[in-house]
C-alpha cells in the first residue's frame, strides 16, 4: 500500500466517521499529497483563513520563564539512527480531543488559548494537600532537553526534543504518603473554551494515571517545552507529562490536578473504550490493538514505515518495572 493511501485509524470510536474522513484527508495523506505547503496555506476543509506561521508554535505561557529556554540538551537519551521530526510537522499534527479529533485541526483552534493563570492542585495520599502555580512548577527543578521517540497507539510516531525535568522531582515535592501506589492526572475542564468537550461521547475531563514506580522512572518527564521553547497550546501547554515507552495517550496534556492513590485509578481511554485500551499501555509490537496491528509504525516526518520497538526502544531501561508484575 502506498503511504498516501494508508488511512490513520483514530484512537476514538470507529463511529466517529467525521474524524476518520478528515484524518484520511489531512493526516498522512494530506502531508504527502498536498505537501506541507497545502497545510501552510491553511487548507482546513472549513474555509478558515488562518495559516501556519511562527505564531503556530508560540509558547502559550508567553514570556514567562523565557530565560530558561532553550535548556541544555541531555546526551543521555539518543534516538540514533532516527532523526528529529521537524517542528513544522509535529506542531500541526496533534491529538488533543478537548479541541477536536482532527489531528490537523488542533493547532488552529488552540492558538489563542490563554494558560495564565494556571494552578495545579495536589491531593489524595499526600502529607498535606496544596496548590501550586505553574511558575512554581516551571522552576521546581533545572530544565533540560531530552530527545525521545514518541509513539501513538494509532501507529504514527515522531522524535522530538522535549524540555522539562524528571517527574520524580515533582513527586518528591508533593510528599506522597508511603501507602500511595499510583499517581493520577486530571486535565483542564472548560467546555466554553474547549469545544471538543461538548462531545459527550467522551468522559471529560481527560484523566490518566501511572503506577508510582513507573512515574518515578527517570525517563518519565514533567514537560514544559518543546523545540527549545515553551509548549505551544497544541502540545499541551502550560505543562504535560511525557512517558516515552508507553503509547501517547499515557502522556496527558494541560494538567490541573495531581492525586496520589492506593487503588489503581481509571483512565480516560480505558473508560471510553475498555476493550481497546488498558492501563499499562506499554508500546508492544506483538500485542495488536483490536482494530489494527501494532507491528509497524509510520514516522510523520519521513512518511516511512518501520518496525515498532518493544517499549518503544526503552526496554533496557524500563523492562525491569514489569518483571513478574500485574502487567
Ligand atoms: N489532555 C489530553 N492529553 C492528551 C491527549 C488528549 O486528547 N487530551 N491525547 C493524547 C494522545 S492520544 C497523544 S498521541 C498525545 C499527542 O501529543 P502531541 O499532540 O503533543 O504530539 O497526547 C496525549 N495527551
Ligand atoms: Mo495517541
Amino acid at each position: 500500500m502506498a503511504p498516501e493511501q494508508e488511512p490513520v485509524t483514530p484512537e476514538g470510536s470507529y463511529l466517529d466517521r467525521r474524524a476518520i474522513i478528515r484524518g484520511m484527508g489531512l493526516g498522512f495523506a494530506g502531508l504527502s499529497t498536498l505537501g506541507l505547503s497545502g497545510l501552510l496555506r491553511g487548507v482546513s476543509g472549513t474555509g478558515e483563513a488562518q495559516s501556519y506561521n511562527s505564531d503556530t508554535f508560540r509558547p502559550a505561557i508567553g514570556d514567562l520563564g523565557k530565560d530558561l529556554f532553550p535548556a541544555k540538551r541531555s546526551e543521555k537519551y539518543s534516538i540514533a539512527p532516527r532523526t528529529l521530526t521537524e517542528e513544522k510537522i509535529a506542531s500541526v499534527f496533534n491529538n488533543f480531543y478537548e479541541f477536536t479529533s482532527s489531528k490537523s485541526g488542533v493547532w488552529r483552534m488552540a492558538r489563542n488559548f490563554k494558560v495564565d493563570p494556571w494552578k495545579i492542585e495536589v491531593a489524595g495520599a499526600v502529607e498535606k494537600p496544596f496548590t501550586l502555580d505553574f511558575e512554581d512548577l516551571l522552576k521546581l527543578a533545572p530544565l533540560e532537553e531530552r530527545v525521545y521517540r514518541f509513539r501513538c497507539v494509532e501507529t504514527w510516531a515522531m522524535q522530538v526534543p522535549w524540555t522539562g525535568y524528571p517527574l520524580a522531582k515533582l513527586i518528591d515535592r508533593c510528599k506522597p504518603l508511603g501507602k500511595a501506589k499510583y499517581i493520577r492526572f486530571v486535565t483542564i475542564l472548560d467546555e466554553d473554551r474547549l469545544p471538543g468537550q461538548k462531545d459527550k461521547q467522551w468522559p471529560w475531563p481527560y484523566f490518566e494515571a501511572l503506577r508510582l514506580d513507573e512515574a518515578r522512572h527517570d525517563l518519565a518527564m514533567v514537560c514544559v517545552g518543546i523545540f527549545g521553547h515553551g509548549l505551544p497550546m497544541q502540545h499541551g501547554a502550560p505543562w504535560r507529562i511525557v512517558v516515552p515507552w508507553k503509547y501517547g495517550y499515557k502522556s496527558p496534556k494541560s494538567i490541573v490536578r495531581i492525586e496520589f492513590t492506593q487503588k489503581r485509578p481509571g483512565t480516560f481511554w480505558n473508560q471510553a473504550l475498555p476493550r481497546e485500551y488498558g492501563f499499562f499501555s506499554n508500546v508492544d509490537p506483538s500485542k495488536p490493538h483490536p482494530r489494527w496491528s501494532q507491528a509497524m509504525e509510520r514516522d510523520i516526518g519521513t512518511g516511512r514505515r518501520r518496525a515498532t520497538l518493544l517499549y518503544n526502544g526503552y526496554g533496557d531501561q524500563v523492562a525491569g518495572l514489569y518483571s513478574g508484575t500485574e502487567y
